[in-house]
């Protein structure tokens, strides 16, 4: 499938692309948030030219999601970068204590400049960006203790950039989520298209369901055969993606009038349990 097919850039994410440029001399620092599934796909390559030398941390949402062995080889990668990351979940809360430390030693000069200038108290500013879907607007409001800004479980939810204050001497700005017009590989396009990250009505949902089947043969066949009660040998090669998918349609019984299986909706339970981690924990980019 050529990736110009998923390739999903609406005019609004050009107009998000340049106020964040404009919205960088508003800020102290930058949190760039990436999916801790898809470290790789999720980061946009146009991020470190628009933000260029200010302070950015980088936060990968859903670890409780990502296969925790490649979340360490990640961890190290990106240490060895010296890029500040944590890895952490707004469902369960893990590395939401790492979050002020790290935006602290990050600030050090600055926080010390302030208060040579008599401006200890003064507030941080840190504007949140990242590709649709990926927890920006979780995040702030799970760092504000509000609902302020709006959640929802699709991309394209926040439309307009947010000022959102916390008691923990920031404030945030929420902006909407933004790709990029050139994936470089098809396979980033994929990975955003089965994470969800991609609006699902932009490619026909069988495609996209019979991509991740792909991707899930290749990295995680047990889990698959398991989850779907596959028989031995329902992966073999001489099965496409497609027959597999109509496997685990049968084997979940999703029949239409006449024996024929619903692929319509096993491509649709599909993603949900891939995406609800219901499927079991796993990474799609590898370091
Ligand atoms: N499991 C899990 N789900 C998360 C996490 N963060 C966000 N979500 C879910 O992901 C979905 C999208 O979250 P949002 O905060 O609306 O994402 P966003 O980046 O603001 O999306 P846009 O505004 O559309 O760009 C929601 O269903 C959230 O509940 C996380 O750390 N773990
Ligand atoms: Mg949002």
């Amino acid at each position: 499938m050529p990736s110009e097919i998923i390739q999903w850039f609406p005019g609004h994410m050009a107009k998000t692309r340049r106020e964040i440029g404009e919205n960088l001399k508003n800020v102290d620092f930058v949190i760039e948030l990436l999916d801790a599934r898809i470290p790789k796909s999720s980061e946009n390559p146009e991020i470190s030219r628009i933000c260029g030398d200010k302070p950015r941390l980088t936060l990968l949402s859903r670890a409780a999601l990502a296969d925790p062995k490649y979340s360490k080889e990640w961890k190290a990668y990106f240490a060895e970068k010296g890029r500040p990351c944590i890895f952490y979940d707004c469902i369960t809360g893990e590395g939401f204590s790492e979050i002020m430390p790290a935006a602290r030693a990050l600030l050090a000069e600055k926080i010390e400049r302030y208060r040579e200038k008599g401006m200890a108290g003064r507030r941080l500013r840190a504007m949140i960006v990242g590709i649709p879907n990926v927890g920006k607007s979780s995040i702030i409001n799970k760092l504000s203790g509000t609902k302020s800004a709006k959640v929802e479980n699709r991309p394209g939810v926040t439309r307009q950039k947010q000022w959102i204050p916390t008691n923990m001497g920031f404030d945030l700005l929420d902006t909407p989520g933004v790709l990029w017009p050139k994936f470089d590989d098809q396979k980033i396009g994929e990975n955003l298209a089965v994470t969800g990250a991609i609006k699902d009505d932009i490619l026909d949902i069988e495609t996209i369901a019979a991509i991740l089947v792909g991707r899930l043969r290749e990295l995680y066949p047990d889990k698959l055969t398991a989850r779907y009660k596959l028989k031995e040998g329902s992966l073999d090669e001489e099965f496409t993606n497609f027959d597999v998918l109509e496997k685990i349609g049968r084997a979940r019984g999703f029949l239409v009038s006449g024996g024929e299986i619903d692929t319509e909706r096993t491509a649709k339970i599909l993603l949900e349990e891939f995406r609800n981690g219901k499927i079991g924990r796993m990474t799609l980019d590898r370091v």
